[in-house]
């Protein structure tokens, strides 16, 4: 095989990698991404680009033969996930003993199949998790310059309140209410002035058809159609897509050497190639980079990669639960797939919680309101190899979730006690309530200030950065995305200016 070259090649396509190679190319490096999922631009027989939630087929997960959507059953019916041929679809969920991971597959990563809330976390609370980087910085620039090339934009505020498919949130909201609790607004980079044209079917409906962790045919503003086509347009930047990063190796002159593989849509192996760089940035993910990196220390590749590599690793304390409404406070059988509001109660001094108010957009009435509960949860897991398989496993315990449980009870038995309803034990495929055995918002492994310096280099290996959020220790009590990303430009700026040029 041929041995291909670039100057600088980036690991992934989602926030970290698309904010990374959107700064190296408007700087003139030239950039490789490299991404193992599809570029998803192209219309199937059906139309679309995505399946729906109600329908899913084989382009909705990463080689699996079942769907293995998020709420498992209703009414303990196993009407949601549905039979599949493997493919390289977009949604990926990955197990590791008692926890899985949610991530998305191909250019845009997460963006593909994200519910688009963009949340800035609260300073005090960026403050406490990242002490050494300037948080006046980060919010006076990066939080700002992140939201702007994301797309950011926020609900009218006027129409929340009339349109049919946020009745659920407000259903949500005023039960938090009655038990004196504050909901606030959720920013958003799904177009809500195409939403609002959904609603009143001007144009083909998208967040308002059920879509959301297969993908959006219309008005989410994912990465592709934002940082990536920048990049793209700067005319230093390509992707090449199906070409997984297997192996990285350090050559004697200090560029870098990958193994990648490249395959088709079916998973059928089409090459292996070598691809070499003087700069290595590592945007796979956080299960993606840290896999790489624990990796190529245990076998040897890279052997000066230190022992955290591999540690500070949490689920950002992510718990799902469902509430029953009375039959009075119906939720509406339109839901927007797209959260616009959130329960606030981070100030709770034993447990701090901030609870997105989730969509069940069944298109049906199902008296049903759902959460994802971000918790604070100290827990920590961490990244070993093993060299049976010759693969990288997460470890984390079950009952390290249960802090996460503990917050998320103490929230919503206040709020069924106020409202005088019950949690929903239907949803988690047992009768479980609290759902914990999945992270939408894998980060660590590969932490600031720990395995890297404070700028994402890694410890002992010159050129080599990291991106992505793995960098975030375990928790950003917000959703992750606009904190990947500023955290990104934040690095990106200062390793351009003092690295690279
Ligand atoms: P990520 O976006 O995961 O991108 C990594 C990319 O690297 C992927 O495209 C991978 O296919 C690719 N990759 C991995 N390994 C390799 C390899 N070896 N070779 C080549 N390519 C590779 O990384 N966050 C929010 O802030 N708001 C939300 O509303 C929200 N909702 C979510 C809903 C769902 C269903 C899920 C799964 C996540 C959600 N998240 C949300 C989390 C958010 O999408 C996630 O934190 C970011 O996508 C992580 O960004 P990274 O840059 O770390």
């Amino acid at each position: 095989e041929g041995r291909d070259y670039s100057e600088a090649v980036v690991i992934g396509t989602g926030y970290g990698a698309a904010a990374t190679a959107l700064r190296l190319g408007a700087a003139g490096v030239p950039t490789l991404m490299l991404e193992m999922g599809q570029l998803w631009d192209t219309a199937s027989s059906d139309g679309t680009i995505f399946p729906s939630m109600l329908n899913p087929d084989k382009r909705s997960m990463w080689f699996k033969t079942r769907t293995e959507a998020p709420l498992a059953t209703f009414l303990w019916l196993d009407v949601i996930n549905k039979d599949i041929t493997p493919y390289a679809g977009v949604l990926d969920r990955m197990h590791f003993g008692d926890m899985s991971v949610f991530v998305g597959r191909g250019v845009g990563g997460g963006s593909l199949v994200n519910g688009a809330m963009a949340v800035t976390p609260k300073r005090s609370y960026f403050e406490e998790i990242l002490p050494e980087v300037n948080a006046a910085e980060m919010y006076d620039v990066y939080f700002p310059r992140a939201n702007a090339n994301l797309g950011k934009n926020d609900i009218d505020p006027a129409w929340f309140e009339t349109c049919d498919c946020y009745q659920y949130a407000r259903v949500s909201r005023k039960a938090a209410q009655n038990a004196g609790l504050t909901t606030t607004f959720v920013p958003s980079v799904y177009d809500f002035t195409y939403m609002k044209q959904e609603e009143t079917n001007q144009v083909p409906r998208s967040a308002l058809a059920s879509e959301v962790i297969y993908g959006n045919n219309h008005g989410k503003r994912s990465l592709d159609k934002t940082y990536l086509a920048a990049a793209l347009g700067t005319g230093m930047v390509t992707i090449k897509t199906l070409h997984e990063v297997r192996e990285i190796t350090r050559q004697p002159d200090g560029t870098y050497l990958l193994t990648v593989r490249q395959t088709d849509a079916e998973g059928n192996v089409l090459a292996t190639k070598q691809i070499g760089a003087k700069y290595l940035f590592l945007g796979a993910g956080s299960i993606g980079s840290t896999s790489l990196l624990v990796r190529a220390r245990e076998t040897g590749k890279l052997p000066l990669l230190g022992s955290e590599v591999g540690q500070g690793w949490g689920t950002n304390g992510n718990v799902m639960l469902g509430r029953a409404n009375h039959i009075w406070d119906p939720t509406g059988s339109l839901q927007s797939g797209m959260p616009a509001m959130g329960i606030d109660a981070w100030n709770d001094p034993a447990y701090p919680v901030f609870a997105e108010i989730a969509p069940l957009p069944a298109g049906i009435e199902t008296w049903a309101s759902l959460y994802l509960a971000i918790t604070k949860n100290p827990e920590r897991g961490y990244f070993a190899y093993d060299s049976a398989t010759d693969s990288v496993t997460l470890h984390w315990d079950l009952a390290q979730g249960q802090r996460s449980i503990d917050a998320a009870k103490n929230l919503f038995d206040k709020i069924n006690a106020a409202n005088v309803t019950v949690y929903r034990s239907d949803l988690f495929s047992d009768t479980r309530t609290f759902e914990n055995r999945f992270t939408y918002h894998p980060l660590g492994g590969l932490v600031l200030g720990k395995a890297t310096d404070l700028y994402g280099r890694v410890n002992g290996y010159p050129n080599l950065y990291v991106t992505d959020g793995s960098l975030i220790p375990g928790s950003t009590g917000v959703n992750p995305f606009v904190t990947i990303t500023a955290l990104a430009e934040r690095n990106i700026e200062h390793i351009i200016a003092t690295d690279i040029r």
